[in-house]
């Protein structure tokens, strides 16, 4: 039988890209087609998405498929990272430029919403944490429908529902990127109308949600004459990276530490049901949901932006080093033992990370790491410390014991992070793929084709497909005796 071809378009922060898989039935094959930068633009004092770009970016990935394969892709699916969205009015016309979640308008926005719905009621309510970022404070927050007289002509589209729309005309909601927003009910899955009442977002502004998988319609026919291809189908996979990234993790238990590790570090597990504790709360997990409704429990790391914003950094000093020299430089850096919280709020923002780090390290009263190689070894091994923290809460709050930690994504090429976190924790971590996110995109579009049945068929696929790397502890006891110290570092902060 013939393969099929399908396209999974990522925009992840770091890079977007357009994939091109080709599966026969039994195994997955991919190329990369088209890699560009993906880059926000602080305009006016504000952090926007350059959507034109984008889409343009999009289109050029949809032509170079066809010229790379000679056939129009089967279909076509986009995946963003999660919480971010555009407004669209009646006539289809985009209102503004999509903001971007770093910028710095949500700044005070949580301590407005707690005075309306506390903490704790938010929680229960949505199985989200409370962070500046989410959509449900970014739309509390939304001056563009203020300013318009009839919010019922507009619907707010996130990010690869935006894509999608504008590839195919069709306005939806996908599951996993809604799940991100902070405005579902995390037992029912659907949209938590009397969250949006209580903060006056209009509950007009959504559309009906769409499971992953969904065929949504086809390419625009202006969009295929001008790219010289057909009417192919555009899929609603995951709309979400993370969870894209998840359905490709090459498990066959069902209870597993998972590190997606890109510009984040998202690690979680994955559960039938969601927890909505307090305990739960307070160490800051969130319940968003995943492929065939499956609950993704995770917490938001703070991840490599931390090593991209240094490397940015020291890019506008005039040293540019790719990650191998980075991680290189890791390798051979004194152990001075310096330590940071890589989820203090106060690494978000972009600008000037490296000395946001000493100065951290200053304030809490360690040696500051002065070289750039310190630093960097200073940000690896904070990271390992932070999943170890995360890994004893997920077993303490779901009472299960994660033997294996999978991690997938572009930041398992940091092999000396992968190991660190073998170490740290004491388990072994199984890595790969590292294009987790496409591939798990790709799958859901094959699920959709009717090609593959379920979770556990295409997760078969992808270890056939990608054998994985394993990483097995070493200096277990050495790394035990610095994670204790790590533990008392950060106390009198918060
Ligand atoms: P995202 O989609 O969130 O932008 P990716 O999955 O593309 O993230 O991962 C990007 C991260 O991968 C970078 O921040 C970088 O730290 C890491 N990375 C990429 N290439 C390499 C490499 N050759 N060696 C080590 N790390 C790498
Ligand atoms: C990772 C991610 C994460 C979101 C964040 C905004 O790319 O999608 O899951 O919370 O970006």
């Amino acid at each position: 039988t013939e393969a099929l071809n399908m396209l999974a378009v990522d925009f992840g922060a770091s890079s977007g890209r357009a994939m091109l898989g080709s599966f026969n039935g039994e195994k997955l094959t991919i190329q990369e087609v088209h890699r560009f930068a993906n880059e926000p633009v602080q305009l006016g004092g504000n952090l926007h998405w350059d959507f034109l770009r984008l889409f343009h970016e999009l289109k050029t990935g949809i032509h170079l498929s066809k010229l790379r394969s000679g056939v129009s892709p089967a279909s076509i699916a986009v995946d963003t990272w999660g919480v971010d969205y555009g407004l669209v009015d009646r006539k289809g016309r985009l209102v503004g430029n999509p903001y971007h979640y770093r910028d710095s308008r949500t700044d005070s926005t949580m301590n407005e919403v707690f005075g309306l719905i506390s903490e704790d009621e938010l929680y229960k309510q949505t199985g989200i944490q409370s962070s500046q970022i989410n959509t449900i404070f970014q739309l509390y927050t939304e001056d563009r429908i203020r300013s318009f007289q009839h919010t019922d002509q507009l619907k707010m589209l996130f990010m690869p529902d935006l894509f999608h729309y504008y590839l195919s005309g069709v306005m939806a909601n996908e599951y996993t990127i809604a799940s991100t927003s902070g405005l579902l009910n995390p037992i029912n899955r659907n949209w938590n109308i009397e969250i949006m009442d209580t903060l006056n977002i209009p509950s007009t502004l959504f559309s009906d949600i769409v499971a992953p998988g969904t065929k949504l319609g086809s390419l625009r026919k202006a969009i295929g004459d001008e790219l010289h291809v057909g009417a192919i189908p555009i899929v609603a996979a995951c709309g979400h990276d993370t969870a894209s990234a998840l359905v490709s993790v090459p498990t066959d238990v069902s209870h597993y530490a998972f590190i997606s590790s890109g510009t984040w570090s998202i690690m979680g597990m994955e559960l039938d049901e969601p927890i909505l504790s307090v305990d739960s709360r307070q160490s800051l997990f969130s319940n968003e949901g995943g492929a065939e409704h499956k609950i993704r429990l995770l917490k938001n790391i703070m991840g490599l932006w931390l090593l991209q914003e240094c490397r940015r950094a020291w890019a506008l000093e005039g040293t540019t080093l790719n990650y191998d020299e980075l991680t290189q430089m890791a390798l051979s850096a004194p152990q001075n033992g310096s330590y940071i919280d890589a989820d203090d709020v106060v690494f978000l923002p972009p600008g000037g990370m490296p000395k946001r780090i000493q100065e951290y390290c200053r304030a809490s009263g360690q040696i500051v790491p002065e070289s750039r190689a310190e630093i960097v070894r200073c940000i690896v091994e904070s990271l390992a410390f932070k999943y170890k923290q995360t890994l004893t809460e997920m077993e303490k709050l779901s009472g299960k014991r994660l033997e294996h930690i999978y991690m997938v994504g572009g930041g398992i090429q940091n092999r000396l992070l992968c190991q660190l976190t073998a170490s740290v924790t004491g388990k072994p971590v199984i890595a790969g793929p590292v294009e987790a996110t496409a591939i798990g995109n790709m799958m859901m579009q094959a699920k959709a084709h009717g090609e593959v049945k379920d979770l556990s068929e295409i997760r078969g696929i992808v270890k056939q497909s990608f054998p994985p790397e394993i990483y097995h502890p070493e200096d277990t006891a050495m790394w035990e005796e610095r994670y204790e110290r790590y533990l008392k570092l950060f106390v009198h902060l918060s």
